[in-house]
């Protein structure tokens, strides 16, 4: 089978880390699974490199606040050295690659959050993923007082998880406003995961999913 990429997207808490750690194993014990490799990564900080970038992206400086177009540039220049240095030479030789974010968290937390041009970051997602697409997008909805909620719970808050309310409600509403657009032209390239669920209610969701996904791949 030719490589496929899958995206997790989701506000913060949704529990996109807990679950790609799940599906990754259910992955390694199939025994037919059908590609070369499996590779688990994420935007930002994806490679070496990349994760120089996230560090400037996610921690606090209380002496420069980050302006919006500095903050978008750095989300692109980190996808687009993920993209060409691993995602692509990965798929090109057969893998499944599960990626933790990728443009549509550009679009939810950019466009929806900061209220940046959607030309705009259309336009530099292109040229960063040179329309390297996802095969399928994964979006882990939760609402963001919940999401938040759990992500406190867990210790620091980094610069965006600082952000208000607003803020984490306006980026849920562009995954909302994403998924919908998809509806009508290809449903079945974006599925809504209720993430407000047990933990091994949603790994049960997913895995019942990607078992569908994978027939359908094998028979296309
Ligand atoms: N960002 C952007 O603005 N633009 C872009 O283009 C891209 C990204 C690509 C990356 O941060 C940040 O970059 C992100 C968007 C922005 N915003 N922030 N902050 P990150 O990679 O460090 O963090 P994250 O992607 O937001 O993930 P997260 O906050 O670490 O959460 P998560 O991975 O989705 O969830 P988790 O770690 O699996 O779970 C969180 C906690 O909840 C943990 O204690 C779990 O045990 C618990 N949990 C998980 N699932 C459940 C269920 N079902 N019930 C109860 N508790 C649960």
């Amino acid at each position: 089978m030719n490589g496929k990429l899958v995206v997790f997207e989701g506000g913060e808490g949704c529990g996109k880390t807990t679950q790609l750690a799940r599906l990754e194993a259910w992955f390694n014990q199939k025994a037919d699974f059908p590609f070369t490799a499996l590779h688990s990564t994420r935007e930002p900080g994806g490679s070496p490199l990349c994760q120089k970038i996230r560090q400037v992206l996610l921690t606090p400086d209380r002496d420069e606040e980050m302006q919006n177009r500095t903050e978008l540039l750095l989300y692109a220049a980190d996808r687009a050295q993920h993209v060409e240095a691993w995602l692509r030479p990965w798929l090109n030789e057969g893998a499944l690659v599960l990626c933790d974010r990728y443009t549509a968290s550009t679009v939810a937390y950019q466009g929806y959050g900061r209220g940046l041009d959607r030309g705009l970051i259309d336009e530099l997602n292109t040229i960063a993923t040179g329309g390297l697409e996802p095969d399928l997008t994964v979006w882990l909805d939760l609402d963001p007082e919940i999401g938040l909620a759990r992500a406190q719970a867990r210790g620091t808050r980094d610069r965006i998880e600082q952000a208000d309310l607003t803020f984490h409600q306006n980026v849920r509403s562009g995954f909302a406003a994403l998924h919908d657009a998809q509806k009508t032209t290809n449903p079945d390239s974006f599925i809504r995961i209720d993430a407000s669920q047990s933990m091994e209610q949603v790994t049960e969701d997913l895995i019942h999913l990607f078992d569908r996904v994978l027939t359908g791949w094998a028979s296309s």
